[in-house]
């Protein structure tokens, strides 16, 4: 009997990507049905098993081919590249960014630090949880510093005398400011990654291939909106000029009029009042903005 080709993939089992990774894998139109604590699950729908650990081991799980891809922040992965000691994890390749779990690894000091760009930490010691990246960085700037690794509550090392500064993920900055910590520099911006192992075999690539261009889809039409409106023939090269990154609108005729057609275009930019009122100024009426929930070229 021939077991039919499956996709494996290896997602957060909790923390901050769960969600955003369940979201986006349902969106794919794959439906997965997990009970609390499962740590495996398979789509009924569509041809993928769905792993769930810490992010950490992400990148080994694809690197080891465990899963063929997986989501996980940019950060992990770096760091978990810099500091490999089995052999970089270099099977993997970064295949697309997802856009959420944004951050940035960032240095920052006590307010009463007299900080003056990087080379004010030389001799000092700074405590992170992303060695690789932060010694990468400083070897970069030629600056020599001490690395203290936490695994966690970093923020709160300057205040126990643990070390001078610290380097940390941030978001909005309110636990830096509630450490009464201040940013200094970004070392590494992130966001979530789809990862994938560099070898995959030819059934299994098909899958990856419609999974990963259902993903482009769901991205793409996040940050896109389809929008109507009515122009005046005379006016329609400068209305299509202001559409907001839209290359090539339909033109349909409007029944009983000849000087006015409706425009319909999806445009890949957010589309704002201000760009509204500027085609209504040149003459657009009827104007609708309109969300898209599914695209596929
Ligand atoms: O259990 P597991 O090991 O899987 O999870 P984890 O606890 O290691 O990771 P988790 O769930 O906290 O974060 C997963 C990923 O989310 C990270 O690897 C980043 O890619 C991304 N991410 C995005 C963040 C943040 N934003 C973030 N703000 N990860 C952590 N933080 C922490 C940061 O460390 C600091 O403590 O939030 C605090 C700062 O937030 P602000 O908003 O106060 O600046
Ligand atoms: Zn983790």
């Amino acid at each position: 009997m021939s077991t039919e080709p499956r996709l494996q993939i290896a997602i957060q089992k909790s923390g901050r990507l769960y969600d955003e990774s369940i979201d986006l894998l349902k969106k794919c139109g794959i439906s997965l049905t997990r009970s609390k604590d499962q740590l495996f699950c398979k789509s009924g729908n569509f041809p993928v098993d769905v792993f769930f650990v810490r992010d950490d081991d992400i990148p080994a799980f694809v690197s080891e081919g465990v899963c063929q891809i997986g989501i996980v922040g940019e950060n992990v992965l770096i760091e978990k590249q810099a500091t490999a000691q089995d052999g970089p994890l270099d099977a993997i390749d970064t295949l697309l960014p997802l856009g959420f779990g944004k951050c940035r690894l960032s240095l920052a000091v006590p307010h009463d630090f007299d900080y003056d760009g990087p080379a004010s930490l030389a001799g000092k010691t700074i405590a992170t949880s992303y060695k690789g990246i932060l010694k990468q960085y400083l070897d970069d700037q030629g600056i020599k510093a001490k690395i203290v690794t936490m695994e966690g509550a970093v923020e709160i090392a300057p205040r126990t005398g643990l070390a001078d500064a610290i380097c940390d993920l941030v978001s909005t900055g309110a636990t830096l400011a509630t450490n009464g910590l201040k940013e200094t520099d970004i070392v590494f911006e992130s966001q979530s990654v789809l990862i994938q192992n560099t070898s995959i075999d030819a059934d299994i690539q098909d899958i990856l291939d419609r999974l990963v261009l259902r993903l482009k889809g769901v991205l793409r039409s996040r940050s896109s909106k389809y929008i109507m409106l009515h122009s005046p023939v005379s006016k329609l090269d400068d209305i299509r000029d202001a559409l907001p990154g839209s290359e090539s609108p339909t033109i349909v005729p409007l029944e009983g009029t000849d000087d006015r057609v409706a425009v319909h275009a999806v445009c890949d930019e957010a589309v704002f009042w201000d760009t509204m009122e500027d085609l209504k100024a040149k003459g657009a009426s009827a104007i609708l903005v309109l969300p898209i929930e599914k695209m596929l070229d």
